[in-house]
Order: C-alpha cells, then sequence, then structure tokens
C-alpha cells in the first residue's frame, strides 16, 4: 500500500469535518481579534473583517491547530495563531488582487478588496492585518512564555517576508523575463505558497515546545503539501470555473505564465501533486497514527477541486 492510500485509510471524512470545525472556530476568534471600533478609522476595520472573516477553506488555520494537537496544544493558544496566520494570508490576497498586481474583481465568491471599498482602503486594510497578526502573536494569551512568542515572530515573518512569501511573489511578477527552469518554479512556488502553508505547520509545533527535529519534519511535511497545493491551484485554473472557485481562472494561459500545468501537461502535473502528498507524509512518520489528519490534509492540498 503505498503512504497515500494508508493516509486514505484513516477517514477521509473525518479531515472535512475538522477542516469544518476549525473553520468555524477561527471565525469566531478573527470576529474577536478584529472587533468594530468606534472613530471614522472603523473604515479600515469594516475593510479587515470583510476580507478576513467568512470565506476561504481556512487551510493553514487547519495546519496551525492540527500541528498543535500532536504536542497536546490547548486549542484557546493555536486558534491564535491560526487566526494570526490567516491574517497574513487574507493581506496576501488583497494585495494580490490590487490593480498593481492581478487586477483581479472577484476573490471567495465576492468582490475583491478594492472593488467593494476604495484601492486606498484595501492597501490600508492589507497592511492593518499584517500589523495585527504579529500584535496577536505577541500577545502573552498566546503563550505565557515570551521565548516561544519570540520564535513565533520569527517563524511567521520568516515564512510571510523577502525571503517567503513576498519574495515569491516579487519573483512571480517578474517571471515571465526570468525564463525559470524546474528548479527556479519550485523554487518561486516554494517561497510564494509554500512558506505560509509550511509555517503553521510549524508554529503550532514551536507552540507546543516541540524538538528542533519535529519542528523541521512538520516544516518538511508542509513544504511538500505546499508545493501540491500550488499545482492543484494550477491544474484549477485550467478546469475549474470562476462559479466553482469563486475567483477567476484562465488567468495563467492569458498571461503567459509558466505553471506546472504549462510545463509537465495536466496528467502530469496532476501525477506529481500525489507524489509529493506521498512525499508530504513520509516526513509524518514519526506521529503515527496521531497525524492522520495531517495525512489528509496532504491530499486534499493535492486532489482538491476548489
Ligand atoms: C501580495 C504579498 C503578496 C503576496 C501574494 C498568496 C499570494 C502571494 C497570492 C495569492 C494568489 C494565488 C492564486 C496564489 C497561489 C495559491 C494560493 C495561495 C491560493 C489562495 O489560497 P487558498 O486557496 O485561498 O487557500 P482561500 O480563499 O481558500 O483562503
Amino acid at each position: 500500500m503505498t503512504s497515500t492510500a494508508a493516509a486514505a485509510s484513516v477517514d477521509a471524512s473525518a479531515f472535512q469535518a475538522a477542516l469544518t470545525a476549525t473553520a468555524d472556530a477561527v471565525n469566531a476568534e478573527l470576529d474577536r481579534l478584529l472587533a468594530p471600533v468606534a472613530g471614522p478609522e472603523n473604515r479600515v476595520v469594516e475593510a479587515m473583517r470583510y476580507s478576513a472573516l467568512d470565506g476561504g477553506k481556512r487551510l493553514r488555520p487547519f495546519l496551525a491547530c492540527a500541528s498543535g494537537d500532536l504536542f497536546d496544544v490547548p486549542r484557546a493558544r493555536s486558534l491564535r495563531v491560526a487566526a494570526a496566520v490567516e491574517m497574513i494570508h487574507c493581506y496576501s490576497l488583497i494585495h494580490d488582487d490590487l490593480p498593481a498586481m492581478d487586477n483581479d474583481d472577484l476573490r471567495r465568491g465576492r468582490p475583491t478588496a478594492h472593488r467593494k471599498f476604495d484601492e486606498a482602503t484595501a492597501i490600508l486594510s492589507g497592511d492593518a492585518l499584517l500589523t495585527e497578526a504579529f500584535a496577536v502573536l505577541a500577545d502573552p494569551a498566546t503563550h505565557p512564555d515570551g521565548s516561544i512568542r519570540a520564535l513565533l515572530v520569527s517563524e511567521l515573518a520568516q515564512a510571510a517576508g523577502a525571503a517567503g512569501m513576498v519574495g515569491g511573489q516579487m519573483i512571480d511578477l517578474m517571471a515571465t523575463n526570468l525564463s525559470l527552469d524546474d528548479a527556479g518554479i519550485d523554487r518561486l512556488q516554494n517561497m510564494k505558497t509554500g512558506c505560509l502553508i509550511a509555517g503553521p505547520c510549524r508554529m503550532g509545533a514551536v507552540l507546543g515546545g516541540a524538538t528542533k527535529a519535529n519542528i523541521d519534519a512538520l516544516g518538511a511535511y508542509g513544504l511538500a503539501m505546499g508545493l501540491a497545493f500550488q499545482i492543484a491551484d494550477d491544474v484549477l485554473d485550467v478546469e475549474s470555473s470562476a462559479a466553482e472557485t469563486g475567483k477567476a481562472t484562465g488567468k495563467d494561459a492569458a498571461a503567459g505564465k509558466a505553471t506546472f500545468v504549462s510545463r509537465l501537461g495536466l496528467e502530469n502535473a496532476k501525477k506529481r501533486a500525489r507524489a509529493l502528498a506521498d512525499e508530504a507524509v513520509a516526513h509524518l512518520e514519526a506521529f503515527g497514527g496521531k497525524a492522520g489528519l495531517l495525512k489528509q490534509a496532504a491530499i486534499f492540498a493535492a486532489t482538491r477541486r476548489k
């Protein structure tokens, strides 16, 4: 039996139930953390809430919680890390949708932030979500030990900054002029998408005071899954519609972008995503049956239809 098949025998539907439960819990956490304020500055809070509440798959929050569960982290703590990571993710989507970047009108089945509000408000709401994420991590409610909080801040900064998501986005914007080879595309996607998927996997373990070996194993799991997740995104861009995904599709080919699908072809891209899910699952070996949901998450990332 392959590792993917073994993972599938754990319980496929349990993952969907756990993902939904985490989505509900992180929505409630974000609702609390992004409370409306008195005064005209509430416009930016309104825009933050518009982009951060009630939408998206919430995969990154799920990963923070499920990774924390391996080390018996209280859910009240892992949900704060989950919310912080989701704030970063939502900021990246707001900025990615702006006219200066992808110039998209649709996100999560609704008008993008700059369409719903205006461009300046959208930029500010992304900036404020980015800032608030670190405020949440730095708060003693996230963990009583300041050295753990500092590690969490460092992990998220590395995942989201120029060495991670933002750096990947920079390369992506330059990609048509760079003639990237396969290794270059892998590196770009690891940075742009993988780092913010590996990040919450690592941070759940950091919260639990895990060993460096265990933190790194979860990071390697997240990075392999992140690449599978991105390949699935490229496949959906070709095979799916805006009605199904809630965002524009067919954009990569129209832009002449080198994607996993354009380089490998559709079927080989799907095969590579499945192989990466197997690779991700292999990194969980040390955690045995306790990692069943995380194994399912890797399969979901590779085969998702949304
Ligand atoms: C603008 C700083 C900055 C970074 C942008 C994440 C990103 C980098 C751009 C988003 C555009 C995109 C299609 C990225 C590739 C895959 C990806 C991250 C998709 C969106 O994540 P999902 O599918 O979205 O988890 P939901 O809506 O489910 O949360």
